[in-house]
C-alpha cells in the first residue's frame, strides 16, 4: 500500500508529465486511495447535502401538513378547533384550499335579511350558495336568551365534571387573545373581570357532552328553517365575550355552512372574498347581527373576521349543516 507522501509525489509527476486532476480521479484506484479510511458521508458530500435539502425542503413541511390534517380528520371538522392549532395551520389551510370558482360570490353584494322563510326555499336558494342570509325571526320560542348567560354555563360546567374534561382533552376551547388557559380557568374568573372591569375577552368552545347537549337544547332547537334533508353537525358551538375583537380573519375548512344564532349583545362580521376573486366578488363586506338574528354563512369560501360591537356581552350559540 501506498504511503501518503508517495501518494503525493505520484500526484505531482503525474501533473508535470500534464495529466490533469480531472483525468486522474477518473482511474478507480485513485479514488480508491482517496477514500481510503474515510466515512460514507465524507465520501459522498454531494449526495449527503441532497438528501439534507430534500428534508427541509420538501418532507419536513409534507410532515407538518399531513399531522395537520389529521387534527382536523380525526375530530369534529371545525374550522376553530383548537385556535392554537388553526393559527398555525393557517397558512395551510390557504394552501391546501381548493381555488374558489367566483361565479359562486359575483352576484353577492349585500346581505339578504329573510323573515317567515320555508324550508324549501331556504334549500333552493341560499342553503349551498354564498348568499349572506340573516334571519330574523329564527329564535322563535327559544328560552336560550333569557337563560344562558356566564353563571348559567358555569352551573352546567362544574369543576371536575365530564362536559368540562371533553372540552379540555378535545382541544375544543379558544381563548383567542386572552390568557385564559381553558375551560375552567374560564369559569373561574372574578366577577369583576367577567363584568369586563379588567380585560376584554372573548371565548369559544364546543360542546360535545350529551348531557349537557340535552340541557343545552331544552333552550334552543334547529333553525325552523333548515329542511331535515340537510345533515347537520353534531357538535353545537359557543361563543361570548365582551365588545371588542371577537376571531381575527380567517377561513374555514368544513364541508358546509355554518349557521349562528346572537342570544345576546351584537356581532358585527367581516367578510372577504378568497384573493382568486378580487376585482370579480365584493372584497369586502360588513354586516351588523342583533340578539334575536341567526346569520347562515360559508366560512369556507369567505375569509370572515368578528367584532362584538355595542355594550352588552355577546352569546351566540351555532352549528354546521351540510
Ligand atoms: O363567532 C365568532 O366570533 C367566530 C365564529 C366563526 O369563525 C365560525 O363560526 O366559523
Ligand atoms: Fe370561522
Amino acid at each position: 500500500m501506498a504511503t501518503v507522501d508517495q501518494f503525493k509525489t505520484l500526484l505531482k509527476n503525474a501533473e508535470d508529465l500534464g495529466i490533469s486532476w480531472e483525468q486522474l480521479n477518473r482511474l478507480k484506484s485513485v479514488r480508491a486511495i482517496q477514500n481510503d479510511g474515510k466515512k460514507w458521508h465524507q465520501r459522498n458530500p454531494k449526495v449527503l447535502y441532497a438528501g439534507l435539502v430534500f428534508l427541509i425542503s420538501i418532507s419536513l413541511p409534507l410532515m407538518y401538513i399531513e399531522h395537520e390534517l389529521s387534527i382536523l380528520a380525526d375530530s369534529e371538522p371545525h374550522p376553530l378547533n383548537n385556535w392554537k392549532c388553526f393559527l398555525s395551520s393557517q397558512a395551510i389551510a390557504s394552501l391546501v384550499r381548493p381555488p374558489l370558482d367566483c361565479n359562486a360570490c359575483k352576484d353577492v353584494t349585500e346581505i339578504f335579511y329573510l323573515k317567515n322563510i320555508t324550508q324549501e326555499e331556504f334549500l333552493e336558494k341560499y342553503a349551498y350558495s354564498m348568499q349572506l342570509v340573516v334571519v330574523q325571526d329564527g329564535q322563535k320560542g327559544w328560552t336560550a336568551s333569557k337563560t344562558f348567560s356566564y353563571e348559567y354555563f358555569k352551573s352546567i360546567y362544574p369543576p371536575g365534571s365530564k362536559a368540562l374534561t371533553q372540552i379540555v382533552d378535545g382541544c375544543q376551547f379558544f381563548s383567542f387573545e386572552t390568557d385564559l388557559d381553558g375551560p375552567a380557568d374560564f369559569f373561574n374568573m372574578s366577577q369583576s373581570r367577567v363584568e369586563g372591569k379588567e380585560d376584554q375577552w372573548y371565548v369559544g368552545w364546543s360542546n360535545c357532552e350529551g348531557h349537557t347537549a340535552n340541557e343545552l337544547r331544552k333552550h334552543y332547537k334547529m333553525p325552523y328553517f333548515l329542511s331535515p334533508e340537510l345533515d347537520h353537525g353534531k357538535i353545537d358551538w359557543i361563543y361570548m365575550g365582551l365588545p371588542g375583537p371577537g376571531a381575527p380573519l380567517h377561513i374555514d375548512r368544513v364541508p358546509g355552512a355554518t349557521w349562528q344564532a346572537q342570544l345576546s349583545g351584537e356581532k358585527e362580521w367581516t367578510f372577504e372574498a378568497p384573493p382568486e376573486c378580487y376585482g370579480i366578488c365584493n372584497s369586502k363586506m360588513k354586516v351588523r347581527v342583533k340578539a334575536g338574528e341567526i346569520i347562515v354563512l360559508d366560512g369556507s369560501r369567505w375569509y370572515h373576521e368578528t367584532n362584538i360591537i355595542g355594550k352588552d356581552l355577546s352569546i351566540v350559540i351555532g352549528s354546521e349543516f351540510y
